[in-house]
């Protein structure tokens, strides 16, 4: 493998989160915790790179504030939207003020995109992560 130098900006408290669990998780070296890292979001994102129409399936995880101003009414409604591609969800109400929703999804990577975007798009919405695979 050929390795190449390149430079990169990040904000302190990045940086001083990499290098407490460098030293908990035994990496050699922050170039390697940060190539990791690197890795995770391509391999996240790669079924982006697929055709537009290619098929598939997994799970969205949604983690947010459910007091924050009209969330549940605004989720509630871009799910209808995705009547096709939404085959469940579970709903789980992880302490006082934060829920966790777990949804299936299967349809075309272009639906499922707009999906994930819409979601991202609330405020309120603490992270969105998804774990997809082609199916076709
Ligand atoms: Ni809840």
């Amino acid at each position: 493998m050929v390795i190449k130098r390149t430079g990169i900006s990040l904000p302190e408290e990045v940086l001083d989160q990499i290098d407490r669990l460098i030293s908990k998780l035994n990496i050699p070296s922050r170039s390697r915790a940060i190539s990791e890292a690197i890795m995770r979001y391509v391999t996240d994102w790669s079924w982006l790179l697929e055709e537009e129409e290619k098929k598939v399936m997994g799970a969205l995880t949604i983690l947010y504030d459910h007091t924050a101003r009209d969330i549940m009414g605004r989720l509630t409604k871009i799910q209808h939207h995705y009547l096709d591609e939404i085959v469940t969800s579970v709903h789980v109400h992880v302490t006082h003020d934060t829920c966790l929703e777990v949804i299936i999804v299967k349809g075309a990577i272009s639906r499922i995109r707009s999906l994930v975007n819409e979601f991202e798009k609330i405020s309120g919405i603490k992270c969105v992560r998804f774990a997809l695979t082609g199916i076709q």
